[in-house]
């Protein structure tokens, strides 16, 4: 399987279950193979499936939660 890996910022996250809440509606999310939230360093690292799954699809799904996400350039 073909996959991409994505850093995103994500905003609004106050404790250890704002990033347990996030892995969890990302990895219910098809296309999402792996995902690493963490509320240290702000960031959500997600591994997709391009052929099933959007960047901005996980952009959306964050925003619902009540988060605000931005994709950060690849290093
Ligand atoms: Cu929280």
């Amino acid at each position: 399987m073909n996959t991409t890996t994505h850093t995103f910022r994500v905003t609004g996250m106050h404790c250890g279950s704002c990033a347990v809440l996030i892995d969890d509606i990302l990895t219910d999310l098809d296309g999402v193979v792996f995902t690493q939230t963490s509320m240290k360093s702000g960031c959500a690292v997600v591994r997709i499936d391009p052929d099933r799954c959007t960047t901005s699809e996980v952009l959306a799904t964050i925003a619902r939660a009540g988060y605000r996400a931005e994709e950060l350039a690849p290093t």
